[in-house]
């Protein structure tokens, strides 16, 4: 037992997991047994959405508590090193990192791998802020580059896939693609991650913690060790819900192509397989925290908040990744256990927007709540899960092709999208639950429609460009560490 009575903080987040996970139960055969433990032991907010479906207006927004409609963060926004987002947008240039805001209260604030944005194969380009930490692992302006070893790969041509391969333009042009990694597990990746995660709770000190793990996988590349694609054997993997012509009564999202490579090439069950094989490797690095976590005098007083930056689609309405509005793409996986205070094990369809951990997490731990913050606290939700939330889950993007953003809304049951181009989709998810039908124009939600367009924020600021005086932006300090 520790000292104090501040509760410590378990702050996980993976990249780009979708709900296929057990608890959130979309896709047949998953097995995500370390997800489910954690369910059991948390509130699970089942409805829960991103502020946007991008790894960097996602993650500045649950790491600042500020919405994207008042930073107008959009998008991703690659060049940084160091945090460009604060010269990005004039709302965030003073804006508290919700770890420095714990470290401003006593506590000691340590992070490893993705908490802001950056990619396996973009060394140095990150938005992660050095200052906002008292330690971080490795690079806090490189943290997941070194860790992640590439297997040798036969080229398209030699496989006889045709040209063409999205993300083919890098360096290595295999980055949306699926393989087996061979060397040992412990030697590279998330497992490094969670290691080093690991010793940070066997040894907590004299303050409580606020300990962030951020994992990679399951983002592309989907490579990871052979025993985890063992799991789903190619010819039982399952396709998920689509329908042909989903797209005729929806909003275009302009990436048909990155379909149509793979279903042309016949990838697409193998890319499912190197989802699935990804993320119960995740899974398992899970499980690793929650075993660490319970073999340390933290055990008890940990509050464990668990999110992922946006969803995912492989192949649902001819989509990959995400940058989109649907259900498939704005729902997280996001559950929260608080010591003595959570209803464990119990679920909610109250919605939730990411924006709303900074808050809940405040009022968790005794600390004011920055007036930056637009979310709500959770708490009501978490005492007890059916507490009606005034707020409906509020996402926006900015798609290539328009010139203002698009946001959609959520309620337990409805889904309303109004796009920048003016086009309007309404889903009943009760009867629809993978939006297949387009219900806008149907006159008995006539009034469902008109409340949900209420939701939607009356002014949003308009997209960011990015800032390229900043001392932040990468080329022009290329591989040094701005202050
Ligand atoms: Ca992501």
């Amino acid at each position: 037992m520790q000292a104090f009575s501040s509760p410590n903080v378990l702050f996980i987040v993976v990249d780009d997991l979708n709900d296929y996970i057990s608890p959130l139960d979309n896709h047949p055969g998953i097995k995500t047994p370390h997800f489910d433990r954690l369910a059991k032991r948390s509130v699970n907010f089942t409805n829960a959405h991103c502020a946007a479906p991008a790894c960097h207006p996602s993650r500045v927004a649950v790491m600042t508590g500020v919405h994207p409609v008042q930073s107008g963060i959009y998008r991703n926004m690659f060049g940084a090193h160091g945090p460009r987002w604060r010269d990005e947008s004039p709302v965030l240039k003073k804006a508290v990192v919700l770890s420095q805001h714990f470290r401003d209260h006593g506590y000691r604030a340590v992070g490893g791998g993705k908490i802001f944005h950056t990619l396996q194969w973009t060394p140095g380009d990150s938005q992660n802020d050095p200052d906002a930490w008292d330690a971080y692992r490795g690079d806090p302006l490189d943290p997941i580059s070194a860790d992640w070893l590439r297997p040798k790969l036969l080229s398209d041509e030699k496989a006889g896939l045709t040209k063409g391969r999205p993300l083919g333009g890098h360096a290595n042009s295999q980055l949306f693609g699926a393989a087996p990694l061979s060397d040992p597990e412990e030697s590279y990746g998330d497992h490094l991650v969670t290691d080093w995660a690991i010793e940070q709770m066997k040894q907590p000190g004299d303050k409580p913690l606020f300990l962030a793990v951020g994992l990679f996988r399951p983002h592309i590349p989907w490579e990871v060790p052979q025993r985890w694609f063992d799991l789903y054997p190619l010819d039982e993997v399952k396709l998920p819900e689509h329908r042909p012509g989903d797209l005729k009564d929806a909003h275009s999202h302009g990436r048909q192509s990155w379909h149509k490579w793979v279903t042309d090439n016949k990838q697409w069950q193998k890319f499912m397989q190197g989802y699935l094989a990804s993320i119960s490797y995740v899974d398992h690095q899970l499980g690793r925290l929650l075993d660490a976590l319970d073999a340390s005098p933290m055990k008890d007083n940990t509050i464990i908040v668990l999110w992922s930056d946006h969803g995912f689609h492989i192949g649902e309405k001819e989509n990959w990744e995400k940058f989109a509005l649907w259900d498939q793409t704005t729902r997280v996986p996001l559950f929260i256990h608080a010591p003595g205070l959570s209803k464990d094990g119990e679920k909610t369809r109250q919605p939730a927007t990411l924006t709303d951990i900074y808050p809940t997490l405040c009022r968790l731990s005794g600390l004011p709540i920055p007036k930056q913050c637009s979310g709500t606290s959770l708490l009501p939700q978490l005492k007890e899960p059916s507490t009606p939330k005034k707020q409906l889950a509020l996402t926006s993007f900015q798609f290539w092709s328009e010139k203002t953003p698009s946001l959609a809304v959520a309620d337990p049951r409805y889904r309303f999208i109004r796009y920048g181009n003016g086009f309007e989709e309404l889903y009943d998810l009760k009867n629809d639950p993978h939006e297949f039908t387009n219900l806008a124009d149907d006159p008995r939600l006539a009034k469902v429609k008109v409340r949900l367009a209420k939701a939607l924020p009356a002014k949003v600021v308009p997209i960011r460009t990015i800032p390229t005086d900043s001392p932040f932006h990468r080329s022009r300090k290329r591989g040094k560490a701005a202050n």
